[in-house]
């Protein structure tokens, strides 16, 4: 007999499977800042979906992109073929990108960009005759995904600790997460630039002939919104320039707007040597993520390459046509919206209202920066994480998605939010924060 739909079969990511199954919180449209969930209630959207939705939901111009594509070119082999939205897309992506990051190689999530990322990094050296140079350095408490490489150089023990033993060849630096000095800092903290430093003992100990890159979100979203010290993404490309190792910042969350410019690289006038991105490059609508190489290493990989491919990587959907269209159809409405500036403009806003919060019951710390904000709350003696959990199934009940990961409470809301749209946020989850014992 066939298999009635009672929610088994379907085994969800980063979920508490056997609770949410006993008590589902289902979604079924979305339009603007809000979700329909199943019962007819509105759901207001603090996260942007996940992190992605940064033109707001339900875009008819992207929608109907979609629609046309589809109809006049589905699918498109992207190993040795080609089709013209893709190499439009990535003009436009580099234009939209720091000067000198002009080389776009297209995937279609935010893990996938940083494997390619770390493996171009190990092509690369070895193109220009530095095949020792392999090793690829992460950051503690960094989130990269979830492919083996992203979670080697991924600082989150339990993303690393049920899989094995990982790659080999991987160190990593120290986090920036000094709450003795800087909490309830507003943007960048004062303390812990120095942190950069401790990517000069890993050299010490390896050796700078064995290094690859190092790989850095520019503000750590998953592990609970860290931004960066003031100076130290700066001091970090001095050191990595000062050893010949690539500086990879990982702007899965943060390319696209969502701290007031195209990209973090932009808003901290830091240049990496490779961004990987994803999430908001399509609003979301369909998966895409991209790599996007500085014009050294491509021209070095063009230049050096011992056989007619150049580089043997790629994925079946690659650059794919709908994905595409997608992607150009949000491009030209963060342009046409000027949503980056209107998100920098928000971003201040969103800041005096989050730190009203500092006294609410178990508020221990909070930390915001451009569109990314988060609360945190203290941890139950002896169970990490669960007043977090019920402050997420407390505010769908009030009709807020709210994105918790442990104890912090991250806000990363769509560009397109409203002063009004912010104080609704903040207004439930002061309200959750009351009911929370
Ligand atoms: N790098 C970074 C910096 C990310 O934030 C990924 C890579 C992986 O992207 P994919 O597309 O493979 O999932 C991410 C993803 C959250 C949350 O609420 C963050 C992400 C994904 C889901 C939830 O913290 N970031």
């Amino acid at each position: 007999m066939k298999r009635l739909n009672d929610l088994e079969s379907y085994w969800m990511p980063f979920t508490a499977n056997r609770d949410f199954k006993k008590e589902p919180r289902m979604v079924v449209s979305a339009d603007g800042m809000y979700y329909k969930s199943d019962t007819g209630k509105d759901i207001l959207d603090s996260a942007a979906g996940l992190w992605c939705v940064n033109a707001g939901h339900n875009r008819p111009e992207i929608t109907s992109a979609i629609s046309q594509q589809a109809a006049t070119l589905d699918f498109a082999p992207s190993f040795q073929y080609g089709h013209p939205k893709a190499f439009e897309l990535a003009s436009r992506v580099a234009d939209l990108f720091p000067k000198g990051l002009d080389h776009v190689f297209f995937t279609n999530s935010g893990s996938e960009a940083v494997d390619s990322a770390l493996k171009i990094a190990i092509a690369y050296h070895r193109a220009r005759g530095k095949g020792t140079k392999t090793r690829l350095i992460g950051r503690e408490r960094g989130y990269h995904g979830v492919g083996f490489g992203g979670i080697s150089v991924g600082g989150m023990p339990r993303n690393r600790q049920y899989f094995g033993t990982l790659l080999s060849g991987v160190d990593h630096i120290s986090h920036t997460h000094l709450p003795d000095k800087n909490k309830f800092s507003k943007g960048s903290p004062e303390h812990g630039d120095y942190l950069a430093d401790t990517l000069e003992n890993i050299v010490a100990l390896h050796d700078a002939s064995t290094i690859a890159s190092v790989i850095v979100e520019p503000i750590a979203g998953s592990t609970g919104v860290l931004p960066p010290p003031k100076n130290y993404l700066k001091r970090l490309r001095e050191i990595c320039d000062k050893h010949d190792i690539l500086l990879i910042f990982d702007e899965v969350i943060t390319g696209f707007g969502r701290l007031g410019k195209a990209t973090a690289s932009e808003y901290f006038g830091v240049t990496p040597d490779i961004i990987s991105c994803a999430k908001a490059i399509t609003n979301g609508i369909i998966p895409m993520g991209a790599a996007v190489v500085s014009k050294n290493i491509y021209d070095t990989m063009m230049d050096e390459a011992d056989m007619p491919i150049e580089l043997f990587h790629g994925y079946t959907y690659s650059g794919h046509p709908i994905a595409s269209a997608a992607g150009l159809a949000a491009l030209d409405i963060y342009r046409d919206e000027d949503l980056f500036n209107k998100a920098g403009k928000t971003a201040k806003y969103l800041e005096s209202v989050i730190h009203q919060l500092k006294n609410d019951k178990n508020v221990i710390d909070i930390r915001n920066l451009g569109l990314v904000a988060a609360i945190e709350i203290a941890p139950r003696p002896g169970a990490v994480g669960a007043r977090g959990y019920e402050a997420m199934k407390k505010a769908w009940h009030k009709g807020l998605m709210l994105r918790v990961t442990a104890d912090t409470l991250a806000f990363s809301p769509p560009l397109i939010a409203e002063k009004h749209d912010i104080d609704k946020i903040f207004e439930i989850v002061q309200s959750v924060l009351k009911e929370l014992d």
